[in-house]
Order: structure tokens, then sequence, then C-alpha cells
């Protein structure tokens, strides 16, 4: 296959970085002949999703990415990690340093807009600064922000200032945490710039680096986010996509139960209140994700026989595509505030500083875990 040449250069797209091609129309970085002339220069691909909000099927090699992401270890860079805060631990890339070296990581804790209203920031960002230095991420600076609200840009513009020197700024990440979403704030409000980066609530959107020229010369790049088969959002239908992730400010579901209850995520997991003093949890998933609590020893038979029908969405085809549960137990210690998190679903909080024994059930590969509380 030929790429399209552009004054000696491989022609590229502006909005997902693909290498551009006129040949075969089913491969990456399709584009019309008569497509070229226009500006700025799209691949059909993000043509289609910028205008339809279609999902795509095409995935990034992602030895090749994790290959490109390598090559940053050598060079001059600042990094900035982007990470989903509805999916703190499922978009955390741990072993960044193997990839970029030395090089400073500005941490941003994005979509913040997801937590509830009524949050303590400082509290959150402590937090996060705690689980990351527990997972052994050496960052300069934590920010929290919202690229679809536009807030927490001025602190992390500043924190740019004073990392950058004369460095190129890589935007880094799991795929779906809203990297190009940032950069596109940064170049409309902070540029005068025309280029718009392809952006879309499917994971996978960004295909090879892009590179956006800054005043001084160097660029900032977004890059392809990296796939993490254990977060939930990378194994559901796109239809189901849409009721997993939430896109309004979590409102916090609070349970009193007994020992002995369940808990259903329409068919997408459970949670059993396997034992302990009757206590309060509380579920922090997206509001279209339907709540069904029901008793623990009739939890197995209610899914065997319901799950897709009364237990929906998902659907019962897509439940099939999914793979099969397993079960997580785990004994919450007393007098610690924890969080049962479950990868690109959210968590339940377990309130009372009783102790308790509790179960989830997910499809097999999720990473499920407990953490101290977020909130
Ligand atoms: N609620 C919320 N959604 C956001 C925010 N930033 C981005 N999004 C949404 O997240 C989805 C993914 O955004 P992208 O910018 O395409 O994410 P990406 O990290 O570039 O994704 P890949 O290119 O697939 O790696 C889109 O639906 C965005 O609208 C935010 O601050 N809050
Ligand atoms: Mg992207």
């Amino acid at each position: 296959m030929t790429e399209v040449q552009g004054a000696g250069e491989i022609l590229r797209c502006s909005g997902c970085g693909i290498s551009l091609q006129s040949e075969e129309q089913n491969k990456p970085g399709y584009i019309p002949q008569q497509a070229l002339e226009k500006e700025p220069v799209i691949c059909q691909r993000c043509f289609r999703i910028k205008n339809y909000n279609e999902s795509s099927s095409i995935t990034v090699q992602q030895d090749e990415f994790l290959r490109l992401l390598g090559q940053i270890g050598g060079k001059k860079a600042l990094v900035i990690h982007i990470v989903d805060i509805f999916d703190f631990h499922g978009s955390v890339i741990s072993g960044l340093q193997r990839f970029i070296g030395n090089n400073p990581v500005l941490l941003a804790v994005n979509k913040i807009d997801l937590l509830p209203k009524v949050t303590n920031w400082n509290k959150v960002r402590n937090w996060v600064q705690k689980e990351a230095k527990e997972m052994g991420l050496k960052v300069e600076d934590v920010v929290l922000c919202s690229a679809k609200q536009n807030s927490g840009f001025d602190r992390l513009l500043e924190t740019l200032g004073e990392l950058r020197g004369d460095r190129d700024v890589y935007v880094v990440g799991a795929t779906n945490v809203g990297k190009s979403t940032l950069i596109n704030r940064l170049i409309r409000d902070y540029s005068d710039l025309d280029q718009e980066l392809t952006v879309s609530r499917y994971p996978g959107t960004t295909l090879d680096m892009v590179h956006i020229p800054l005043d001084d010369g160097k660029f900032i790049i977004d890059t392809p986010g990296i796939v993490y088969s254990s977060r939930y959002t990378e194994l559901v239908s796109p239809k189901d996509l849409g009721v997993i992730l939430p896109d309004k400010p979590m409102k916090p579901a609070v349970y009193q139960l007994n020992e002995g209850q369940t808990i259903f995520f329409g068919g997408f997991g459970r949670f059993d209140f396997v034992q302990g003093e009757r206590q309060s949890f509380t579920c922090f998933v997206s509001g279209r994700v339907p709540l069904h609590r029901t008793k623990l020893e009739k939890a197995d038979d209610l899914f065997a026989n319901h799950a897709g029908e009364m237990l929906n969405p998902p659907s019962k085809e897509s439940i099939d595509e999914l793979p099969e549960w397993t079960r997580h137990e785990f004994r919450i210690a007393k007098g610690s505030k924890s969080d049962l998190f479950i990868s690109g679903l959210g968590w339940i909080k377990v309130n009372n500083e009783l102790g308790a024994v509790v179960a989830v059930h997910v499809p097999k590969g999720i990473k499920v875990m407990v953490r101290p509380s977020i909130i």
C-alpha cells in the first residue's frame, strides 16, 4: 500500500495521526482522493467519527504503540500522564517510568466533573498523591481537571509552564481518558491553530502520535491510548459503553444491608454482603446502571434465569459475548473506610467501620480491588 506523500513527507491525518492512503477503503488511514484537497486533511474514519458519531473497529497494534512510548525515554520531554478519576486504578500506567525514563511527569486526573458536586477536592488530591506513590509512580505534581468542563486548566498551564523548559510535551494515558479532548481545549483556548483532534466516546480513537506545534518551536504530542483489557470499558459493546460510563456527576446510592443481601448492577456485575453487622454501602456507578437488591441465596438462580431480561442491560446476546463471571471475596478490616473498586464500572464504598466480608462477581479478567475510600 502506498502512503500519500506531501512535500516529501508522509501525510498524516490531523485528527488521529494515522498515515494516509487512498487505495484501500477498509484499511486504516484511507482518504478518498478528492478529500485530500480539503483542509484540514482527515481520514475517512475521523470524518465519520466527527460527523456521525460512529464507533470504529480499527485498533492500534499495542506492541507497536508501547515501542513508540518507549522512545520517549530517550528524549528530553515533559510527560502529562492523564488518568480518569472514574477509573483511577484501571487507567494508571503502572511502570510508566520504564517507558519514559527520568523525564518529569505531571499527573493530570481528568473527568472530575463525574464526582458528586459536593466533593472535598483537597482530600481527593491527597488521595491521588498517596495512591500514585503507593503504585511507585514518581510525579512532579498532581492536577485535578475536567477537559469537558474546562476546570483545572489554570493550574495545569501554570504547572506546565514551570516544568516544561525547552521540552516537548507528551500526553500519555490509557484509552478514553480524555487526552485528545484536553489537548483540543488547549488548542482552542490558548492558540490560533485551527486543528482539531478526533475524540469519541469509544476507546481507541487516536491511532498514532500527532504533533501540534507550540509557539516556541516545541510540540505537544497526542498519543494513542494504551488498551488495558482489565477495564470493563474495553470489554462491553459500544451500546453498553454508554450505559456504564457516567456522563454527569454521579449520584451515590446508599443501601442499608443485612448480611446475606446482594445488589445487582443490571447484568454487569453483582455485590454480595456476605458477613457482618447491618451497615450501609454506597454505590458509585453510572445513573444508567439499574441497581437491584435481592437475597444472596437467590442471586445465583436469578442471574442464571434472568440475565439479559430482568437483569438488563446488557442484553442476553451481549452477556453471552462477555467472559464468565468470577467471584472475588474480600475481608474489609474494622476501622477502615474502603472502596470495593471495579475497573470501568465504578465502586462500592463500605461506610461503617464495623468490618465486613464482601464479594464481587464480574466477568473474568476485570480488575477488582479494595482501596482506601476516595470520598
Ligand atoms: N465527563 C467527562 N468526559 C470527558 C472529559 N474529557 C474527555 N471526556 C470524554 O471522554 C471520551 C474520550 O475522550 P478522548 O479525548 O477521545 O480520549 P482519549 O484519551 O484521547 O482516547 P483514545 O484516543 O482512545 O486513547 C469522550 O467521550 C470525551 O467527551 C471530562 O473531563 N469529563
Ligand atoms: Mg485520543
